[in-house]
């Protein structure tokens, strides 16, 4: 297996849905399997918050997610923990600056995607030298999602990183209203949470978030 193509990684990258159990309002695979019907390009685990799974808990939702993702061909990426991406076999991995050091994540997974959170030129910097595929700049928006983030920082670094030629996706507060504003400044997709987990009709708020990014 060799590293992800740039370019196929961007079209992966568009419309990027992240959910655990504690984002769902109901069963995290029957929103999976709605979101996936609305469009989304690609899912990544991330089982986080008061009250979130553990151990073999963790473990089988997230066999189930991966089960889904493969019989509908979306790729597979699990948030922070990386030995479970090495026991699930997932196809990549996300860290942020505040865990494992991505030298030594990219060490360990070899070619699986590696997403990297960052939020000045010098942590791409160094991201992109640790081997990092893609980078999610946040929050863009004000969110409720995550309490320990940095401060909002709207879309200045995205249109900063042009350059770096690493996909790049933004995160927090994305709404289907205002993602425009993040492709606008050069972002090769949105990565949501509340948007698709905490909608009344999943399907229907994955497909709006899609025809956005796509229009
Ligand atoms: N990381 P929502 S913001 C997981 O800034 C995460 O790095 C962020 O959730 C960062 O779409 C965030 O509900 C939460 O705002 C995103």
């Amino acid at each position: 297996m060799a590293r992800i193509n740039p370019e196929k990684l961007k079209s992966l990258l568009k419309v990027y849905f992240i959910a655990g159990s504690t984002n769902c309002l109901e069963d995290p695979c029957i929103v999976l399997e709605e979101a996936i019907r609305g469009g989304i390009t690609l899912f990544q685990y991330r089982e986080k918050g008061s009250n979130c799974l553990d151990g073999t808990e963790k473990l089988v939702l997230g066999r189930e997610l991966q089960r889904i993702c493969k019989n509908n061909g979306i790729p597979f990426i699990v948030n922070d923990d990386i030995e479970m991406a090495l026991e699930l076999d997932a196809d990549g991995v996300h860290i942020g600056q505040e865990d494992e050091d991505a030298q030594e994540v990219r060490k360990k997974i070899g070619d699986k995607i590696l997403g990297v959170s960052v939020h000045c030129v010098k942590e791409v910097e160094k991201a992109k030298l640790a081997g990092a595929d893609y980078f999610g700049v946040g929050p863009i928006f004000p969110t409720e999602t995550k309490k320990d983030t940095r401060a909002v920082q709207g879309t200045a670094l995205i249109e900063e990183l042009k350059d770096f030629e690493i996909p790049i996706v933004g995160i927090g507060g994305i709404t289907a209203d205002n993602a425009s504003l993040v492709m606008e400044a050069g972002a090769d997709g949105v990565s949501v949470i509340t948007a698709i987990s905490h909608a009344d009709d999943v399907w229907e708020a994955a497909d709006r978030l899609r025809r956005k990014i796509y229009n």
